[in-house]
């Protein structure tokens, strides 16, 4: 790989040509005495490398000797890099990575992994040699939300299916997993006052197929594999529309008390709880505190979208109400862009995802609301690359690589500048999407470029160079048995 082919590319890189530093069979990992997350950080690095290189790297917290064929991790006193951000010094004896915050440890171990061999990246013992390019990495994000959502509604995916897709999130330092848990096809997280909601609205998926849910010690499983990998979750349970699989659980939440039939087609917009009755908040109140007790996170995702059966006034009142709620249990509210018609909490966030749908994105946001930005014909994974794509849809048109990856924040939308804009998030809807592998395939190659939109200086940020860059990474994937789309925009090297 070039030896500076890193992604998403960091602030400053020089390179010191000529320098390597090679790991061998003495290389320890060090980490500062007496933090533990800094220990677990340098655990989870070492785990990674010793798999494909099979060298000890034993994991030890540094003592006051001075660290040589190290890998050292040290955190500094003060808060100058941030909470993410990091240096990265390469010399020919030891690769020492300084953070003032374990995530800026964790943020740098992938920049250090992304300059090892791609074959580092295999789960099984591949030769060296395991050099690492001399020079310095300075680094830190431009945007504090960097994330990725999968709807695991549509299409159940499982506990370990989740864990792979956080595992390639945090390669590319995204740090919010955002989890469609809830829609018309499926209720994917079990809620212990109303069990119905998971085993019979969790019984189908689009297609008929078996569904499934998340326990919700098996949801306390991906939250807690994913902080270690500094990902908050944000679970979302898309209210008040999206909801016939809760309103086929309980009869009480339709207006006119019949359960509805479960649903397996791929519609949208024809349902809704009804928000007249106080049964409904009460739900609410259940549900977002059961979720809210077991996400650390400080967001609980509303939802709000596609609502075509409520009046304006009715709607608006329900997202004024619902995010009360979310306050009531202490976390924060997000919601798509349509919340925008409502008089939103000053800490309620909006995520915009449709030029089509005007709403108040733009006023809100001079009412001091920020946003998450979604594009759909920009980070709507689960848009056809080009018509030769058979998975996926394409009413927002086709998104390939370079269209992921040549948009900017800070001029998408009229009016709205960079103070307002939280950071970036791409989506996978699973409607096409039934495996793994599918998911995978649309969302490689095109998520490390929205990677690199919500980390990157705005300034600098070319295709072309972009491009080679991540051409780099086709192997690092292939080592992960990544089932990648070999996109013909990319210079792949093999
Ligand atoms: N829009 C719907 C999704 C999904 C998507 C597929 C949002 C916010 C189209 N809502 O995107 O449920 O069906 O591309």
């Amino acid at each position: 790989m070039p030896a500076w082919a890193i992604v998403p590319a960091p602030v400053s890189v020089e390179a010191a040509e000529g320098t390597w530093f090679t790991l061998g069979r003495s290389t320890r990992i060090l980490t500062p005495p007496g933090s533990a997350e800094a220990a677990a950080a340098g655990e989870l690095l070492a785990g990674v490398l010793r798999r494909s290189t099979g060298l000890p790297l034993p994991v030890s917290a540094a003592t006051a000797a001075a660290p040589g064929d190290a890998i050292s991790l040290e955190l500094t006193g003060d808060g100058r890099l941030g909470d993410e951000g990091y240096e990265l010094a390469v010399t020919g004896e030891t690769a020492t990575l300084r953070a003032s915050r374990p995530a800026g440890l964790s943020m740098g171990a992938q920049t250090l992994r992304q300059l090892l061999p791609p074959a580092v990246e295999a789960t099984t013992l591949r030769p060296g040699p395991w050099r690492l390019p001399g020079g310095r990495v300075a680094d830190r994000p431009r945007f504090a939300w960097r994330g990725a959502m999968l709807d695991v509604a549509r299409h159940f995916f499982t506990v370990a299916e989740v864990k792979r897709f956080i595992d390639l999130l945090a390669l590319y330092k995204l740090n919010v997993l955002h989890l469609h848990l809830t829609d018309d096809q499926g209720w994917r997280i079990a809620i212990h006052s109303r069990p119905r909601l998971a085993t019979h609205g969790g019984s189908t998926q689009v297609g008929g197929g078996p569904g499934g849910h998340y326990t919700q010690r098996q949801y306390a499983e991906i939250v807690a594999y994913a902080r270690d990998r500094y990902v908050t979750v944000v679970p979302e349970v898309d209210v008040p529309g999206h909801t016939n699989a809760a309103l086929a659980s309980y009869a009480e939440l339709n207006c006119d008390g019949r359960a509805r039939r479960r649903y397996t087609g791929t519609k949208v917009g024809f349902s809704s709880l009804c928000v007249e009755e106080q049964v409904t908040y009460r739900f609410l109140d259940e549900v977002l505190g059961e979720l809210a007790a077991l996400t650390p996170g400080p967001y609980l995702h509303v939802g709000g979208d596609e609502v075509q059966t409520l009046s304006d006034e009715q709607y608006a009142a329900f997202v004024e109400r619902v995010q009360r709620i979310v306050r009531a249990h202490g976390k924060r509210a997000i919601g798509w862009q349509e919340i925008t018609k409502a008089k939103l909490l000053p800490d309620t966030v909006a995520q915009y995802w449709d030029h089509r749908i005007g709403g108040d994105v733009v006023r809100a946001t001079r009412q001091g609301t920020r946003l998450v930005l979604s594009p759909a014909e920009r980070a709507y994974l689960d848009m056809k690359y080009d018509e030769r794509t058979t998975l996926g849809l394409e009413w927002a048109g086709h998104v390939e690589v370079r269209d992921a990856y040549e948009w900017d924040p800070s001029t998408l939308l009229d009016g709205v500048g960079d103070d307002r804009v939280l950071g970036v998030e791409s989506q996978l809807w699973s409607e096409t999407l039934e495996r793994i592998e599918d998911v995978e395939y649309m969302t490689f190659p095109r998520l490390p470029g929205i990677a690199e939109v919500g980390w990157s200086p705005a300034a600098g940020r070319r295709w072309d160079d972009y491009r080679r860059r991540l051409a780099a990474h086709g192997p690092r994937w292939s080592a992960m048995a990544v089932h990648y789309y070999r996109s013909p925009q990319v210079p792949w090297p093999d």
